[in-house]
């Protein structure tokens, strides 16, 4: 996490920030980095007019609070901002569109951050407004008709906050207590064999969840234990090595959860993180070799079926989809063109042949293996030969 996120090419990330406060051990060059870099970015993010979802700035926002800095004076450039005011005005943003297209501006996950946020920070909000959306509903919390665990895990650490900073016996105390109980109910369907909750990457988030809501669990129906191992054991294998996976599972590792922000303790300056320095990681960490191995690759607009279209690429092992994805490219422009831009996760394709990912629409480019959704992004997959990748226009 910290040589990915102080590389002077990466993009700013208050997941990490976040992370690495919650943690035991503190380095202060890279919490002073990082922080730098985040209120940089959100204060150039507000001057400029760029994108800045509400859950990003929830994001910053908890980030901010966590390193004991103001998440209301964020200044940089001369230019002083405060980042509650503006999630308070962009959470209004998120209810009005819902209200005026069923649809959020974001998604259900991103809410999540900013109730949470708002609960947290003591922003203002309407509880009985908050209550109602988190309600049990398929739209919010399933993507791609599949239950979102992380989606989930987020609406009840939100809701969490609110029942414990608010005493009252009002009529939302009941509607929350439901959605909680509903919420955790599913996320526990979820629960694999293995421990994994939902998939590798939502069981992180899962396990803050579950831990702040053990008042609602029956006991026996979690073993926290036998997860915490799973996700353990899963950690030489390079399946956390995505900054941002290893951000959001970090706190559940630690016994910490996005509730204990406004508990972190600013009067202790702790230095004691040893820092090793390793082998710098690229973002193609995979051995690529001279071998070539041949994949089959087909794009198709399943939403107004305008277009179908494969071919077979070749492609050194241990490439990525998104190799695969450039080769068709270079090969036939007219056909296998796609843009991609550059998230926290990784690249994440927005479009592929002039068409268009649209979120106000929920429509999306999704990745898979053959009829199976990838649970990795495209610049992290790696292929295998003959393997029958599929990017498909659909919606979620
Ligand atoms: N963050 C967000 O708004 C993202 C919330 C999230 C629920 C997120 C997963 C959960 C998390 N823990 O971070 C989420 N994904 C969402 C909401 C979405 C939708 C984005 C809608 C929007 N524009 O707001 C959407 C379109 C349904 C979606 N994710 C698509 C995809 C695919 C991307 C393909 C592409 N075009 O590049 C993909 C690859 C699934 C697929 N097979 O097509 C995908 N997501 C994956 C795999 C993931 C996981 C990433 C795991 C990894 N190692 O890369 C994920 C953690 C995440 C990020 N998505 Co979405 C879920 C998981 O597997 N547990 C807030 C903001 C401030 O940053």
């Amino acid at each position: 996490m910290i040589q990915s996120a102080t590389a002077p090419e990466a993009l700013p990330n208050p997941s990490v920030l976040l992370a690495l406060q919650l943690a035991q051990n503190h380095s202060n060059s890279t919490k002073h980095i990082l922080l730098q870099r985040i209120a940089q970015d959100a204060v150039d993010r507000f001057q400029n007019g760029k994108p800045f979802s509400s859950g990003q700035i929830a994001l910053y926002a908890l980030a901010h609070q966590a390193s004991c800095s103001d998440p209301r004076k964020v200044s940089a450039q001369g230019t002083t901002l405060d980042l509650v005011q503006l999630l308070e005005k962009k959470f209004e943003m998120e209810l009005e569109n819902i209200k005026s297209t069923g649809n959020p501006l974001s998604n259900y996950y991103q809410l999540g951050l900013c109730v949470l946020t708002l609960c947290q920070l003591q922003g203002s909000f309407s509880v009985s407004k908050a209550a109602d959306l988190f309600t049990p509903d398929q739209k919010k919390y399933y993507l791609g008709g599949h239950f979102s665990v992380d989606t989930a895990s987020l609406a009840v650490l939100a809701q969490i906050c609110i029942q414990t900073s608010d005493n009252s016996t009002l009529p939302e105390t009941n509607i929350i207590t439901a959605n909680i109980q509903w919420l955790l109910n599913n996320t526990l369907e979820q629960k694999r064999s293995d421990g994994v909750i939902g998939n590798m990457y939502s069981t992180g988030e899962a396990m803050q969840a579950l831990s702040v809501a053990s008042d609602y669990i029956t006991p026996g129906s979690w073993n926290c234990s036998e997860t915490l191992d799973k996700v353990v054991s899963e950690i030489p294998k390079g399946t956390f090595d995505n900054p941002m996976a290893a951000a959001q599972l970090l706190p559940a590792l630690m016994g910490q959860t996005y509730l204990d922000v406004s508990t972190v303790n600013c009067s202790i300056e702790k230095d004691d993180l040893i820092l090793t320095v390793l082998p710098a990681i690229s973002s193609n960490t995979h051995h690529q070799s001279s071998n070539l191995i041949k994949v089959k690759y087909m794009v198709t607009d399943s939403v107004s079926n305008t277009f179908t279209d494969s071919t077979t690429v070749s492609v050194p092992k241990g490439s990525v989809l998104l190799r695969v994805m450039e080769a068709a490219q270079e090969n036939d422009p007219k056909r296998f063109r796609f843009t991609y831009a550059n998230r926290t996760w990784g690249p994440y394709i927005t479009s592929v042949r002039g068409l268009m990912a649209d979120n106000s629409k929920r429509t999306y480019w999704q990745l898979l293996s053959g009829e199976t959704p990838l649970s990795k992004g495209a610049g992290e997959y790696v292929v295998s030969d003959e393997e029958n990748m599929v990017v498909k226009f659909t919606t979620y």
